[in-house]
């Protein structure tokens, strides 16, 4: 028999913990179970009151927080090794960052089939229909993934963790979300992504522009229409570059603000056929096989082994053009080695690049501005972008493009934008300004570990980790895909699940041995950051204004934020985890 309850109640399991919020007016099974509610006190009122810890606060092995493919992958791991484990997300599905961004024409830069999980189960039944899957095909495929995993049960949507701070007498983080309900977990696992805080930069009088403003990264779930509508953009990163190409097409004005030219290589866009696709499914064991053990999470990313500058200009052009056509990121990390760490080779793809673009774009003084003769810094070491017709929309009448390093933005006002020279009237003004990039999404929480410091407090001279796994004075707090790993320079999927593995390996090691607290050692910590200062500076990396150096950032501590190779990466953690968790305290 069914009952119908008039109120928001928390579902029970047998134990008597809270497994899943019911929405108000949900149908619940058995007056059993309503009574058993009742007596708990777990109205909707009684939930709200839990901010406070008291018999009834929840408790799990392991709170995962985050439902991207990081988090994803713990649930349905942890969950078959019988670890009691949930999974706590802001927002409302699944999908992480391709949850948020859902901006026109947000489509992800690694190519299928190196995007995706490689468990049989979950490719199994899924057919791709692009070679770079747009926000909409991804948020279908985690449905699927949803469907196949069965992960909605142990998953609870609008959890935004607020505070969560360790107790040394039990052992415990406590984590406080917005809704005010605190849980307690023995172990927290933060799967929040590198993009988890929008920056807004501080442009004066935003807030009295009259029409809409948004930031790609929240983009309205209901849509937002550009069509006949005067749009500006600001910012000319990977976001920008999506939003403003869908823009072009249906905005009556563009207006394009650009403080650093992109470096966008050609994407080579293709539609997959549901019979190609079927057909690769035999050989996709050895595809993941060869991705998970590879230096960035591509299977088919190949490096030739000389260098750029030594060998003959054709021999050259030839990689160079093979690498282009094949598209995506192959002209960024697979032609030849020394691109990012030898200025003569880099300055020779940048070169290449600049004629490509060059030739697609008609006024030459947009050219110049799209494409410079000098860099604006080494190829690569910032992020390139992946375009499809990019540079032909600034070929369109309706298209502006401004130079807001010459002519900076001087305010915001209500009818548009001030530059230092002109005044450009917009009904609609897009941030496509990027992200607080690995530490962002940490520091927006306030997150304290033993010494009750909180960790903004503790980065803010710099970011110290064991491994990018762990922080010195947050014990059981282990970190996916976040700050000090490879991160930026590895395919989320791939990391989600060899990082993953190692993280789950960890645990039951804990769990085996009967050890309850693991902590990164300091000096571990420091040897860490210092191992990836040396490292980046082999390379071009910190000569460029990057988010990957946290140089995006105002007031951000620059430094070496990715690690740059997973396979060197896993080396590292894998002897760590052989020698005992060297780097590690474990008691
Ligand atoms: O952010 P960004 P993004 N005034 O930081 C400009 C991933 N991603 O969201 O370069 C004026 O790259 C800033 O200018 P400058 C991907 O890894 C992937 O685009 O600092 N302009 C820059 O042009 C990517 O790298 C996809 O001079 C200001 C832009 O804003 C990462 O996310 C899609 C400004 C920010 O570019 C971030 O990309 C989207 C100011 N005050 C994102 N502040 C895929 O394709 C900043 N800018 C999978």
């Amino acid at each position: 028999m069914k009952s119908r309850v008039k109120y928001g109640l928390n579902f029970l399991s047998s134990n008597g913990t809270v497994n899943r919020f019911v929405p108000l007016d949900a149908t619940v099974v058995t007056p059993a179970s309503v009574s058993y509610i009742q007596s708990k006190d777990l109205s909707r009122k009684g939930y709200a009151d839990m901010g406070q810890e008291n018999r009834d606060t929840r408790k799990f092995e392991v709170l995962i927080i985050g439902a991207g493919f990081s988090g994803v992958y713990q649930l349905y791991r942890l969950r078959k090794l019988g670890f009691d484990a949930k999974l706590f997300d802001a927002g409302n599905d699944f999908g992480g960052v391709w949850h948020w961004n859902c901006y026109p024409g947000a489509r992800v830069d690694s190519h299928i089939p190196n995007y995706e999980y490689s468990m049989e189960e979950v490719w199994h039944g899924w057919c791709w229909t692009e070679r770079f899957p747009g926000w909409e095909e991804l948020q279908r495929y985690f449905a699927h993934v949803d469907k196949k995993l069965d992960l909605r049960r142990d998953t609870e949507f609008q959890k935004r963790v607020t505070r969560a701070s360790f107790n040394e007498e039990d052992c415990q983080w406590r984590i406080t979300c917005a809704d005010g309900e605190t849980v307690k977990a023995q172990f927290v696992l933060t799967c929040m992504g590198f993009a988890a805080k929008p920056h807004t930069p501080n442009l004066q009088g935003l807030s009295n522009f009259a029409g809409a403003t948004v930031h790609t990264a929240r983009w309205p779930k209901q849509g937002l229409d550009m069509s006949g509508k005067r749009v500006g953009v600001i910012g000319t990163g990977a976001s920008g570059v999506q939003v403003i190409q869908e823009a072009s097409k249906v905005a009556a004005e563009l207006t394009v603000f650009q403080r650093t030219p992109m470096i966008a290589l050609a994407m080579q866009q293709r539609q997959l056929h549901e019979m190609e696709e079927k057909a690769k499914k035999s050989g996709l064991k050895e595809i993941f096989r060869l991705r998970n053990a590879s230096g960035g999470g591509f299977y088919d990313l190949e490096t030739d082994d000389r260098c750029a500058h030594e060998v003959s200009k054709q021999e050259r052009e030839e990689v160079f053009e093979k690498a282009w056509a094949k598209g995506g990121f192959h002209f960024w990390t697979g032609t030849f080695s020394d691109i990012i760490t030898n200025v003569e080779s880099n300055r020779l793809a940048y070169d290449f690049w600049r004629a490509k673009v060059q030739a697609r774009v008609q006024d030459p003084v947009t050219a110049e501005l799209l494409a410079p003769l000098s860099p604006p810094h080494p190829f690569g070491a910032k992020r390139p972008s992946l375009e499809q017709w990019y540079y032909e929309v600034f070929n369109q009448e309706n298209v502006t493009l401004v130079d807001i390093k010459k002519n900076p933005i001087a305010e915001i006002l209500p009818q548009g934008v001030r530059t230092s020279e002109d005044i450009y009237d917009l009904d609609l003004l897009i941030l496509a300004t990027g992200f607080d990039a690995g530490t962002g999404g940490f520091t927006q929480i306030d997150l304290r570990g033993t010494s009750g410091r909180t960790l903004k407090e503790i980065w803010q001279d710099g970011v110290d980790t064991q491994l990018g796994l762990a922080v010195p004075e947050f014990p059981n707090l282990l970190m996916l895909y976040g700050p000090q790993s490879p991160t930026a320079f590895w395919n989320g999927p791939a990391s989600a699940e060899v990082q993953g593995d190692w993280v789950v390996n960890c645990l039951i090691h804990l769990r085996n041995k009967g050890v309850k607290r693991i902590e990164a050692k300091h000096e571990a910590a420091k040897a860490w950051t210092q191992h990836m200062e040396e490292m980046g500076a082999k390379t071009l990396m910190p000569l460029a204004d990057s988010w990957y150096m946290g140089a995006n950032i105002p007031g951000k501590q620059r430094q070496m934020l990715f690690y740059m190779g997973s396979a060197a990466y896993m080396v590292r953690c894998n002897e760590s985890a052989e020698t005992g968790y060297a780097g590690f305290e474990l008691r």
